[in-house]
């Protein structure tokens, strides 16, 4: 097959453009390079094509996308916190890219097509586990693009233009997840310092959960997804993608200082919690799982494996 990886030289796209040409499949990349990096790209391969461009961009969505079978869409300004600087900004990388790029796949005849949306859009519904039904509460513009990407794709699906799936990741962690801002995935984040021996920073009192999946069963779920007979309209098939197990941080904390490599005791300061933090988070994969997907990276693994 040939395949579309939007965000190919991200976090994520790396990973799924690896796993695809491993699959045997031929991968064009469109990226910008504004947080991904041509090194997280193999290097000599036939089979990959990376197109530096911005998803935007009309010219660089033509390129990228004719002759191709199938595409997926992970190009995002994936910051929430950027999102809230420059809405503005964002929602052009975060919506009308998405639908130029919806819109020219449909007309292109390219119709197998996967979305990344995100656990942001239910926001800080407490309606634990959270199944794919439950109420949608974006607080932020990341998120109100992403559910409205949602919306659009449903549209062109319900249409019979596209056969489309969307798939709202929970914290996805793993190896090349960029820990330089502080807002970069909590995980990288602290990983990196405990490399270092250097100071962590706990915001709140560490009882916050998140549901922390690892890349690569992320990236398991999106293979599998292209490789399944399309779905007919009208319905859009929408999958959570977490480990459906509620972690928290002090847990995450006691894990990172089991791992062989650490510096221990670690450095912990406590700050104020950020405004806005979620309190719980932990989805319900029961969806994902009866397409025959399991998680198969535990906490302790995963983070071992990350930190190399
Ligand atoms: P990332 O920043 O590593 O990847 C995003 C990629 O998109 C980067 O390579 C970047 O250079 C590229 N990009 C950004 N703007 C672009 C533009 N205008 N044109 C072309 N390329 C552009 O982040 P990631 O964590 O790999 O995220 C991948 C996707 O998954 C995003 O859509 C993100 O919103 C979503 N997501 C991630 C998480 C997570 O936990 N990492 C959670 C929920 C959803
Ligand atoms: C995640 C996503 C975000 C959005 C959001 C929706 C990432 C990186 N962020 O934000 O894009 O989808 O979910 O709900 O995937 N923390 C610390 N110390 C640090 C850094 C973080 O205590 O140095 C805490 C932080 O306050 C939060 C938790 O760790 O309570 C997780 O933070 P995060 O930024 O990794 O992810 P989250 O869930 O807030």
């Amino acid at each position: 097959m040939r395949v579309l990886v939007t965000g190919g030289a991200g976090f994520i796209g790396s990973h799924l453009t690896a796993a695809l040409l491993d699959a045997g499949h031929a991968v064009t990349v469109l990226d910008d390079l504004s947080t991904g990096k041509r090194a997280n790209l193999p290097g000599a391969e036939e089979r990959l094509r990376l197109v530096v461009g911005d998803v935007a961009d009309q010219a660089a969505l033509e390129e990228a996308l004719a002759g191709q079978d199938a595409f997926v869409h992970l190009a995002a300004v994936a910051s929430v916190e950027a999102s809230v600087r420059d809405p503005v900004g964002t929602h052009r990388t975060n919506l009308e890219a998405s639908v130029r790029l919806f819109d020219l796949a449909a007309r292109l005849g390219v119709k197998r097509a996967l979305y990344a949306s995100s656990a942001a859009v239910y926001g800080d519904n407490p309606a634990l586990p959270l199944g794919e039904e439950a109420e949608k509460r974006p607080l932020t513009p990341y998120a109100a693009d992403k559910l409205a990407g949602e919306h659009y794709l449903a549209h062109f699906h319900r249409a019979g233009h596209l056969d489309a799936t969307a798939f709202r990741f929970f914290n996805v962690f793993g190896p090349r997840q960029d820990p330089a801002s502080p807002y970069s995935g909590v995980i990288s984040v602290f990983l990196d310092r405990a490399r270092r021996g250097a100071p962590i920073t706990l915001f709140g009192d560490g009882e916050q959960t998140r549901d922390f999946v690892y890349v690569q069963d992320v990236v398991r779920a999106l293979v599998a997804a292209l490789a399944r007979p399309g779905q007919t309209p009208p319905e859009l098939p929408v999958f959570n993608v977490g480990r459906g197990a509620e972690v928290s941080l002090l847990e995450l904390l006691a894990a990172i200082e089991r791992l062989p490599g650490v510096r221990t005791p670690l450095s912990v300061s406590s700050a104020p919690p950020r405004q806005g933090d979620i309190r719980r988070s932990v989805a319900d994969v029961s969806r994902l799982r009866a397409t025959g997907w399991e998680p198969r990276t535990g906490l302790e693994a995963g983070l071992a494996a990350t930190l190399g």
